[in-house]
């Protein structure tokens, strides 16, 4: 009672407990082949504007009818409206469209027996933008980041009948996050990946990264695994159909590491070869489905399995007209298929990680992949506290998708403003991106002198591919200032075309002419592929964008909501002009190779 009187007098510190604590990727790491307990489904849901339920302790009420409450609350977790795990609330009434602050989700979770020889572990895919976790009243911890999974043992937490999870998830843009206040794309909110429940033995493999080593040999793989529990055991791991089977030794910390000759036929766009993958330890299994190939940059040249490459890419938000962030396999699917009709080899997924299943669906279809994290235009360079932030999602990417073959780049950022913090936090990244994962390459979207008209960005020496996006016909008017840009610039390395493009909009009262008329959006695609494919440099192109999507700062008559850049409608049916120059340009590529 007093505590709740007290909390509407004071203002200060509410929430300095709740934010301490950060929660990561870490614990339960690997999961592939692990069978879990779902908890999608419904939780009941409540919006949180002032965050009434940090400062009355929502999370410390136990679960009981409403008239043998011994004070008043303003809300009961309890009892009342429901939405669906996963979802963006955003979505799911009108009135939370905008909704930009604390919501709280709750669930019970049944647990049958916990037994001494296991673990159990919580598994959240991906809520966006914080999220603190509480069970049976108790907190555990805080999550930073939008994209990327993490994790809370539940082990000594979790008791046998029934127990209350409580999330509560806060999608407000502030300075120091990543990204910060003013992105081009729609700030959903909500838990809008799967949450999971995981039991493993008390002795269990944590993580298992595989991959062929970039030496030019072909014929190195190796694999590190991670034991956590008893250390005093090895490891196994086998990949059956290369005559793999070797017992690993840990070390003191559990880490095992074996460097095997083998010849595996190469992962390739062509050829998406995948070998099963089997890793034990004590009674404990997991498994996974890798590629192994060798992607290399020497000079401005790109090279996949020794030959050099042309990426012919599409970027792609995780947009969607109903569900908001892309939540249905149909649909992810269904975006390779129109990537496939486009005759690309290489996705750029934009602007921070997508949903795990699309790098999965990358590896079985054969699509090189270029995988970012949503250091976005004047994010806080100088806070510490923003740069452990973009580390720490950078690291929760690399470590949940470093098995991929598909994935060839990790960007480090998009279009950031030229400074020597800039400079600095951007570095960092690459150099955990470098330290973490030796076989892929590192890039960004990187800048322009517009004075010059030239590229021109002190990053450029740390990363392997120059990411570009150029507005040549659009935000620059002039379309010939590309010629000169490109004459200009003299790289020494491959630069990808991350963006290029135009709106055009297709729907009721669309233009014949002019901006935002398909006709000019074809027409700056077919100035654009007439002026790239003569350049020596530039090894990719992935033009903006696959999909219109919606995006808050886009309010002209014919955007209401929407960057309409995309070679097809928000309807992710309706083709537009470009498309078919985008595909018939590719496909000419694809002849000449
Ligand atoms: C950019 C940004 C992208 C925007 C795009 C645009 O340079 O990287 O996020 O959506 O331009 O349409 O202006």
């Amino acid at each position: 009672g007093a505590d709740n009187a007290l909390a509407c007098l004071h203002d200060e510190d509410y929430d300095v407990p709740f934010n301490k604590q950060n929660l990561n990727y870490e614990g339960l790491i690997f999961v592939g082949g692990r069978e879990a307990e779902s908890l999608n489904g419904e939780w009941n849901f409540c919006v949180d504007l002032l965050d009434t339920g940090l400062r009355q302790k929502w999370f410390a009420m136990t679960p009981m009818p409403a008239e043998e409450r011994p004070e008043p609350y303003d809300y009961d977790p309890y009892v009342g409206e429901t939405v669906p795990v996963p979802s963006c609330w955003s979505m799911l009434k009108e009135k939370w469209y905008f909704f930009e602050g604390s919501a709280w989700y709750t669930r019970a979770v049944d647990i049958a027996e916990m037994p001494a020889d296991e673990r159990l572990f919580l598994r959240i895919g991906a809520a966006q933008y914080d999220c603190k976790v509480f069970l049976n009243g108790e907190f555990l911890g805080n999550h930073y980041g939008g994209s990327t999974p993490f994790n809370v043992e539940l082990t000594d937490k979790a008791k046998v009948g029934q127990n209350w999870l409580m999330l509560c998830v806060n999608n407000a843009r502030t300075l120091d996050r990543v990204p910060m206040r003013n992105t081009d794309w729609f700030n959903y909110g909500g838990v809008y990946r799967a949450v999971e429940l995981y039991r493993v033995p008390k002795t269990f493999v944590k993580d298992l990264f595989v991959r062929m080593l970039p030496d030019d040999t072909y014929s190195k793989i190796a694999i590190d695994v991670e034991v956590d529990g008893d250390s005093s055991q090895s490891a196994k791991v086998s990949i059956a159909e290369l005559g793999i089977d070797e017992e690993i030794a840990l070390d003191a910390n559990g880490k095992g590491k074996v460097i095997v000759e083998a010849k595996p036929e190469l992962w390739s766009p062509e050829t998406p070869r995948l070998y099963d993958v089997v890793a034990t330890a004590g009674s404990d299994r997991v498994t996974d489905r890798v590629g192994f190939r060798q992607i290399k940059q020497i000079g401005e040249e790109l090279f996949l399995n020794g030959k050099s490459v042309f990426l012919r890419g599409i970027s792609v938000h995780e947009d969607d007209e109903f569900q908001g962030k892309v939540l249905l396999d149909d649909d992810l699917k269904q975006r390779f298929q129109h990537a496939k009709e486009l005759n690309c080899n290489f996705l750029r997924l934009a602007h921070y990680p997508h949903d795990e299943r699309a790098s999965k669906l990358a590896d079985e279809l054969g699509f090189m992949l270029w995988e970012e994290i949503p250091v976005y235009w004047a994010i806080d360079f100088k806070n510490p506290a923003t740069f452990k932030d973009a580390d720490n999602q950078l690291r929760e990417l690399v470590k949940r998708d470093r098995n991929r073959a598909s994935v060839i780049i990790w960007s480090v950022g998009n279009e950031n403003p030229d400074t020597d913090e800039r400079l600095a936090f951007m570095k960092g990244l690459v150099d955990t991106a470098n330290e973490m994962d030796g076989t892929r390459l590192t890039s960004a979207a990187c800048l322009v002198n517009h004075t010059k008209n030239r590229i021109e960005d002190r990053l450029a020496q740390y990363i392997n591919v120059i990411g570009i996006n150029e507005y040549y016909g659009w935000y620059e008017e002039n379309f010939d200032d590309l010629i000169e840009f490109l004459d200009n610039s003299d790289p020494g390395k491959p630069v990808v075309i991350s963006e290029t493009g135009a709106d055009g909009y297709i729907g009721e009262g669309k233009l014949e002419k002019g901006f935002f008329s398909e006709a000019y959006m074809a027409e700056v695609y077919r100035k654009q592929i007439a002026t790239l494919k003569e350049r020596a440099f530039v090894k990719g192109i992935s033009p903006w964008i696959l999909y219109d999507f919606r995006v808050e700062r886009r309010q002209n008559m014919y955007q209401r909501g929407w960057n309409r850049k995309g070679l097809i409608a928000s309807d992710k049916k309706t083709k537009k002009e470009a498309f078919k120059l985008l595909s018939d340009f590719y496909a000419t590529l694809k002849e000449e190779r």
